[in-house]
């Protein structure tokens, strides 16, 4: 490996930080390109239990190089409570970087992002509203603030008055909020940028000489393939771009420096927020996969819908982002389920579809076609080989291989950075 990209295969959630953090052992530095502090990365090792929203996977291995990219919005009060929370629990974060270039999340995207699912009603995104997406919006109308902003008293007091100009308008004249103050937002934020200060960087050039060097560079997405923007179940998707297209843009170097793409995959599906999902199961075999799996939001705590295993939708990620091996995960959450579905294709009005549909019309009209095999009793939390796996886990994992038409190269047994292999096959 000298550049891997560790990307969600499905709906975000699959255990991208605990692959992440099990990864960065051998890797150099660890990059985040996209999203923000809605996503929500858990690692564990030892008994130590650490719950990531901004700061890559990879500050659990001490002193490694975290890189966060111009591509994240950065909510700067999210990023120093969770640099004090690592701090106070011993983990440094002096290898840090943020990029100058990376657009800063406002009080009033936060306000925004509230009161729009509010209003939508129904037909709410299920956002975690921590303002991702008016911070997105802002960025692609050109009216965003950046990092490299907050270093500068006099430009950042003349964006923000800019902005509020335009934002107290909307939220008083569309949503009959309270206009919001330039002082109080000016001085927290200037309180802020002292802070940050010492993690800001021209990212792009660290990115580019890491990966010029010939050295191990890891790519840590956030969310998953069907979450973005172009490629997911738009509009119940993120404003980012989680898939490895993102990768470029929100990193600064160019395609020719990935060399790998690792999808991680669960081994069955959940996804957190609205939208359509064609194998969820509202039964009581669902709700075992969330009590067995902890399938909980990281971020909000919000319940995870779960269903079964979609091979059209791991198809759909193996072609869009172009992996090229995957880590399955969370195969022990299904141990104890006599059979297991695992979807192999959709029937829409007769007809067989085997490409992911763009239309969430259609994909409504979708039903999941299984194929189903033996499941497993074992505890195979404890198994540290492949081979010590029992029959059923394998043959699934194979299935799943067969399906996606390349090789599972880790299998992830366990929440713990010690329940993870590599295959010895
Ligand atoms: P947003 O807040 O604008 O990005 O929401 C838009 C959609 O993206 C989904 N989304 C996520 N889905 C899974 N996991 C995410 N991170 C947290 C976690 C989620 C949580 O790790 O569990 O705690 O609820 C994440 N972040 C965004 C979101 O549900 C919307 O469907
Ligand atoms: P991410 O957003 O992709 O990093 O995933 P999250 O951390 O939001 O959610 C994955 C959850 O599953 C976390 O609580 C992990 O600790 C946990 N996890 C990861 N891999 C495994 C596994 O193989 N087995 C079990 N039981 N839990 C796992
Ligand atoms: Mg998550």
């Amino acid at each position: 490996m000298s550049s891997l990209v560790v990307i969600g295969a499905q709906w975000g959630d699959e255990g991208k930080g605990k692959i992440t953090d099990y990864l960065a052992q051998q890797a150099q530095v660890v990059v985040r390109y996209q999203g923000g502090n809605n996503a929500g990365h858990t690692v564990e090792v030892g008994d130590k239990q650490y719950k990531l929203h901004l700061i890559p996977s990879g500050i659990i291995n001490e002193g490694k190089p975290c890189i966060i990219g111009n591509g994240v919005v950065i909510d700067p009060k999210a990023l120093l409570d969770e640099i004090d929370y690592l701090e106070n629990d011993g983990v440094s974060t002096d290898s840090l970087t943020i990029s100058d270039r990376a657009h800063i999340i406002m009080p009033y995207h936060k306000i925004l992002d509230e009161l729009s699912e509010e209003s939508l009603g129904d037909r709410k995104i299920g956002t975690t509203k921590k303002g991702i997406g008016p911070a997105y919006m802002d960025k692609t109308s050109r009216a965003g603030i950046r990092i490299c902003d907050l270093l500068d008293e006099g430009i950042f007091a003349n964006k923000l008055k800019i902005a509020l100009e335009e934002k107290n308008k909307v939220l008083t004249l569309i949503y009959g909020h309270k206009p919001l103050v330039f002082d109080e937002i000016f001085s927290t934020y200037m309180e802020y940028g002292k802070r940050i200060k010492k993690y800001i960087s021209d990212t792009s050039v660290e990115v580019y000489d890491w990966v010029k060097s010939d050295k191990k560079v890891l790519f840590e997405g956030a969310q998953g393939t069907l979450l973005d923007l172009d490629f997911g179940t738009y509009p119940y998707v993120t404003s980012s771009h989680p898939g490895s297209g993102g990768v470029c843009i929100g990193s600064g170097v160019g395609p020719t420096a990935i060399n790998e793409v690792l999808g991680v995959v669960k081994a069955y599906t959940t996804r957190v927020g609205e939208g359509p999902f064609p194998t969820e199961l509202f039964d009581r075999t669902g709700e075992y996969i969330r009590e067995a799996g902890r399938e909980f939001g990281t971020t909000t705590g919000r319940a995870r819908r779960c269903g079964w295993f979609d091979g059209i939708i791991l198809k759909f990620a193996v072609r869009v982002n172009g992996l090229t091996s995957l880590a399955i995960t969370k195969l022990d959450t299904l141990t104890g389920i006599e059979k297991l579905n695992l979807c192999v294709g959709y029937e829409k009005d007769g007809k067989l579809i085997s490409d992911f549909p763009a239309s969430l019309e259609d994909l409504g009209k979708c039903k999941p076609i299984y194929e189903v095999m033996d499941g497993w009793d074992e505890d195979i939390t404890m198994c540290k080989s492949y081979s010590a796996l029992p029959e059923n886990t394998r043959k699934y994992v194979e299935k799943i291989e067969e399906i996606s038409g390349i090789p599972a190269k880790i299998i992830s047994v366990g929440p713990n950075r010690s329940e993870t292999m590599i295959r010895d096959d």
